[in-house]
């Protein structure tokens, strides 16, 4: 009995097997794309286990040397509106999926109102480790009394006959001087000296099973990103003037090894408007609490172009870190698949990809499209995937 159905199990295995060696081979020869997908060449280009990350391994959970001592001075950071709720659990569920279930950071919270009840109890509730809830001080918060109101409605009508997006919205420039000066200084912040930006409703697509903090620490980075593009120019009209006037007065304050060739094309005589896209973010509380970016901030603040035009914390940020930090200061993260309608994202480096087990598709990765400003940053720090 059992022999007869071994004789037939092989027979039937081998029928399927030169079933899919014939598909395989007229596949081959008539669909170019499907032979070029296929080819051994390519399919060893890519067995994961014999390809590098650009994280040492030791960055990687789980490590006992990692899980035993070392924890970074950091905590995950949203800024969010009650009705933000939904999209905030989301966010922060899947960043609790592919990282934080593993590392338990703390997350801090905050808003310029109250959170509701609901807000602290859904979002609570896909928390792995601590977290705390704050309420942002009125002065970091609103438009100060010395804005000439006059002034700063004329530029809001105007934006909004532009239709430049956000042009006529007061709530969207609080929030982005506070994202640019203020939240490091919120008490719930100051016993960290890292932080991990998230916002409601952006997706991570890869595990990150690596603790970016203590990379970052060790390797002497104070900002890093995952997608970089041009602003537009209509809101920063004469954000770069007011650049150079704070550069000439404090030169000082310049790093030597800086990123200017990132942020212009012509030696810094005028902003090419590229910057990080600062919806993500890991970087250090210490550097923006640091004088350089202490008086940058307070320069830049007094000359109200937060109010008057609408300078937003993704140029400011970069402008900072570009100019105050050194180039290799500023890492870039190939290894972090990452969402925020309507960019992404997704890891080209050699491993990277498979490493992270992504669900993204590579090809559609915005650091190939036109409006990146991925070749700027890699003409001071050519990619190393
Ligand atoms: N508390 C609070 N958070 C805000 C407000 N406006 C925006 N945010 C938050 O600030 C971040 C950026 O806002 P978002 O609407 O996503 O701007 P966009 O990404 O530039 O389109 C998100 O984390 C929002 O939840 C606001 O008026 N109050
Ligand atoms: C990490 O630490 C926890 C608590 O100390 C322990 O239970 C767990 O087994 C450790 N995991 C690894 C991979 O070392
Ligand atoms: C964490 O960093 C903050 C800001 O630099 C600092 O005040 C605090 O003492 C640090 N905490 C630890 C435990 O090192
Ligand atoms: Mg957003």
């Amino acid at each position: 009995m059992s022999t007869l159905r071994m004789n037939t199990t092989t027979r039937y295995v081998l029928l399927v097997f030169i079933v899919i060696i014939g598909l395989h081979s007229i596949l081959s020869f008539t669909h170019e794309e499907y032979g070029r997908a296929t080819s051994l060449k390519r399919i060893t280009g890519q067995i994961p286990w014999s390809s590098t990350s650009s994280i040492p391994e030791q960055y990687y959970h789980p490590n006992p040397a990692v899980n035993a001592t070392r924890r970074a001075n950091a905590t995950i950071l949203m800024l969010a509106r009650n009705s933000d709720t939904d999209n905030a659990v989301r966010s922060v569920r899947e960043l609790e999926d592919k990282f934080n279930k593993n590392f338990q950071y703390p997350w801090v919270f905050l808003n310029e109102e109250p959170f509701s009840e609901e807000f602290k109890r859904r979002v609570s509730n896909v928390i792995s480790g601590p977290v705390e809830f704050g309420l942002i001080p009125h002065d970091h918060w609103f438009q100060p009394d010395w804005i000439d109101e006059a002034k700063a409605t004329a530029g809001r009508e105007k934006m909004v006959q532009d239709r430049i997006i956000y042009g006529g919205s007061v709530s969207y420039r609080n929030m982005c001087r506070f994202n640019s000066g203020f939240f490091y200084r919120h008490s719930l912040l100051q016993k960290y000296k890292w932080y991990w930006r998230v916002e409601p409703d952006v997706h991570f697509h890869c595990d990150i099973e690596f603790d970016p903090f203590l990379y970052m620490e060790d390797n002497d980075k104070v900002y890093s990103f995952t997608i970089t593009m041009y602003e537009y120019y209509a809101t920063i009209p004469t954000l770069w003037d007011t650049v150079k006037k704070f550069t000439d007065m404090y030169p000082q304050f310049v790093s030597s090894d800086n990123s200017m060739g990132y942020l212009s094309d012509n030696g810094g005589e005028t902003y090419n408007l590229c910057h990080f896209w600062s919806n993500f973010e890991i970087a250090s509380m210490d550097f923006w609490r640091s004088e350089a970016y202490t008086k940058f901030f307070n320069f830049l603040d007094e000359a109200g172009g937060f109010y008057y035009e609408r300078w937003g914390d993704a140029p400011v940020h970069s402008i900072g870190a570009g100019l105050f930090a050194r180039k290799d200061q500023i890492h870039f993260w190939d290894n972090i698949g990452y969402e925020h309608n309507p960019y992404t994202h997704c890891p080209r480096g050699s491993g990277n990809w498979e490493k992270g087990k992504c669900a993204c598709d590579p090809k559609r990765s915005f650091d190939f499209d036109g409006y990146s400003c991925m070749r700027q940053w890699e003409r001071i720090s050519p990619f190393q995937g």
